[in-house]
C-alpha cells in the first residue's frame, strides 16, 4: 500500500524538522519553505493534506489557501494550519477560507498526529466516494455521469480555440445472442475484457474512456483529429478481435466490435448532443455495412 503524502509549509526549517519528526514512519514526506514552492509542489504533487504555516515573507498561508481552494487540481486536498496566531479572528478567517482544521504552535506532537491521522482518513473516504460516483460497477471504466460532465467540459474548451476534439462511439456486435447461448455470467466476463482493450491504447492522462450503458462503451479524445481517432479505434477494434474470444452465434465466430468515430469540425463550436449524434450515425453505418468495423 502506498503512505499518504504530506506536504509541510513553513519559513523556519527547524518546524519543518520537528513536523516530520512527529510525522514520521507512517507518511511521504514533502516540505516547502514559502508560499509559491507549496503551490508548485501541491498542483504537481497532489499531496493527500497539506500542513500550512501562516506567517511566512512574500504569500502568506492564507493567500496560498485560497489559491489551492481556485485551482482544480488541488481544491479538494485538505490544508491544515499550523501556526503561532491564535487569536479567533485568525482561526476564524483560516477556517472560512477553506482550511479544515486549525492548529496552534508551539507544536503538540500528540496531537497533531491524532489531527492529522483523522483528516488524512476522512480525505480516503471521500476519496473513496468520489471513484464510486464516478466509475462503472461492472468494469471500473469512468460511468455515464462522469462521462456526460467531462464531455461537456471537452466541448467548451474546444469553443474556447483549442485543438479538434474526436469521440468514439464502440458497441458490442450481436451481444445479445452472446448472452443468450453464453449466460450472462460470460457476458459480463466479456463487457470487462472488451473495457480492458479500450483502456489499452488510451496513453494520454486526458482521454477518457467510459461505459456508455449496457454494451456501448465511449472514448473522449481531446486533442485528436479524426485521422488519428480512427486509428485508436482500429487498435481497439482488432485487439478485441485478436482475443479470439469465442462467439457461436455471430456470423464471425468471435466477439467483435463496431465503432463510430466523430470529430469537431475545423472551426471548433461544437456541442455533446451533436458530437454523440456524429459518432452514432457512424456507427449506425458501420452496423449496417456488416459489423466489426470503424466507420469514422
Ligand atoms: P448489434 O450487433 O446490432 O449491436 O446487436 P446487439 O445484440 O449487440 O444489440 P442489442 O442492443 O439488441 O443488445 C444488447 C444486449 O446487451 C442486450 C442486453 O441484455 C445486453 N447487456 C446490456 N448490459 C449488459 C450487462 O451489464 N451485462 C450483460 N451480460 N449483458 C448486458
Ligand atoms: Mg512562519
Ligand atoms: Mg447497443
Ligand atoms: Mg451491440
Amino acid at each position: 500500500m502506498t503512505l499518504p503524502t504530506i506536504l509541510i509549509v513553513d519559513d523556519e526549517p527547524q518546524v519543518i524538522d520537528l513536523v516530520c519528526t512527529v510525522l514520521t514512519g507512517d507518511h511521504d514526506i514533502l516540505f516547502a519553505l514559502d508560499g509559491q514552492r507549496a503551490l508548485d509542489l501541491a498542483i504537481g504533487e497532489s499531496p493527500d493534506l497539506i500542513l500550512l504555516d501562516v506567517t511566512m515573507p512574500g504569500r502568506d498561508g492564507f493567500e496560498v489557501c485560497r489559491a489551492l481552494k481556485q485551482h482544480p487540481d488541488t481544491a479538494s486536498i485538505p490544508v491544515i494550519f499550523v501556526t503561532g496566531r491564535i487569536d479567533p479572528e485568525d482561526e476564524t478567517k483560516g477556517l472560512e477560507i477553506g482550511a479544515v482544521d486549525y492548529v496552534s504552535k508551539p507544536i503538540n506532537p500528540a496531537i497533531l498526529r491524532a489531527r492529522v491521522r483523522n483528516h488524512l482518513e476522512l480525505k480516503q473516504i471521500r476519496d473513496h466516494l468520489a471513484r464510486l460516483a464516478s466509475r462503472d460497477g461492472l468494469t471500473g471504466l469512468y460511468n455515464r455521469r462522469h462521462f456526460d460532465s467531462a464531455l461537456q467540459q471537452e466541448c467548451d474548451r474546444v469553443g474556447r480555440g483549442f485543438r479538434p476534439l474526436s469521440l468514439l462511439m464502440i458497441d458490442v456486435d450481436h451481444f445479445k445472442r452472446y448472452n443468450d447461448s453464453m449466460g450472462h455470467q460470460a457476458g459480463d466476463d466479456c463487457l470487462r475484457h472488451v473495457a480492458a482493450a479500450i483502456g489499452q491504447p488510451l496513453h494520454r492522462t486526458t482521454d477518457l474512456a467510459a461505459r456508455y450503458g449496457g454494451e456501448e462503451f465511449s472514448v473522449i479524445l481531446p486533442a485528436t483529429g479524426r485521422e488519428d481517432a480512427r486509428r485508436l479505434a482500429e487498435r481497439i477494434r482488432q485487439s478485441v478481435w485478436a482475443a479470439n474470444l469465442p462467439h457461436p452465434e455471430s456470423p464471425f465466430g468471435r466477439v467483435s466490435l463496431s465503432i463510430g468515430v466523430a470529430t469537431t469540425p475545423g472551426d471548433g463550436r461544437i456541442t455533446p448532443g451533436a458530437l454523440i449524434a456524429e459518432a452514432d450515425g457512424h456507427l449506425y453505418r458501420a452496423k449496417e455495412h456488416g459489423r466489426n468495423r470503424t466507420v469514422a
